[in-house]
């Protein structure tokens, strides 16, 4: 493993979406070699904690019906229904902090800081922002699945909120559900100003 980034007690990091429906193989929305994140994560997991910091998880949390889901005309295949296996953070995850759900409403929840409903637009914040505030994160580093997805959108709103935003590539892996998906989303971020650290 490459050394990872440096952790302070002003840092959150924000491990997103580690589920099994995208984690394990026989996931609703397997990502590909998601597993290999798992070391990556903890590692992160514990220096983060250890220097003081803050560690939060999101948690994909859709209604069994949700415009969200193909079944009714959205982009993604079932996946994170509440209450299920899938929806379950993969039980090789160190979890050393609060979980936030998302898309609980039948909302798409992209980012783990705002859920938008996706017939009438409108956008709502999770307990992210406030969980953030309370510990008084300057820094936020995102983790975790999918990179070009949920990873992204929470990263991207990190930096839209001032925080010094890091996402290193070693603990994410992109779904790509159009090719080239990973590399469009990663200059985008950087734009946006985040810190993408490539993995070795
Ligand atoms: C995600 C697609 C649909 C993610 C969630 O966690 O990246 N992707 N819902
Ligand atoms: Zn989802």
């Amino acid at each position: 493993m490459q050394p990872i980034e440096d952790y302070d007690a002003r840092t959150a990091l924000v491990v997103v979406d580690v589920q099994n429906d995208f984690t394990d193989p026989a996931g609703g929305l397997a990502v590909d070699d998601a597993l290999a994140i798992l070391p990556e994560v903890n590692a992160r997991v514990a220096a983060c904690r250890e220097a003081g910091g803050l560690v939060v998880y999101t948690q994909d949390w859709h209604p069994e019906r949700t415009p969200h889901f193909a079944t009714d005309g959205g982009p993604w295949p079932v996946h994170c229904v509440r209450d299920t296996w899938g929806a379950a953070l993969h039980p090789d995850l160190v979890v050393d902090g609060p979980v936030v759900q998302k898309g609980v409403g039948g909302e798409d929840g992209y980012s783990g800081f705002s859920v938008r409903d996706p017939v009438r637009g409108d956008v709502t914040r999770t307990e992210l922002g406030a969980l953030l505030d309370a510990h008084g994160a300057e820094r936020v580093v995102v983790v975790g699945l999918a990179g070009d997805v949920c990873v992204a959108a929470t990263a991207e709103d990190a930096a839209a909120l001032a925080y010094r935003t890091v996402v290193p590539l070693a603990a994410t892996r992109m779904v790509e559900l159009h090719a080239g998906d990973g590399d469009r989303v990663i200059a985008r971020l950087q734009d946006a100003g985040i810190d993408v650290i490539p993995s070795a």
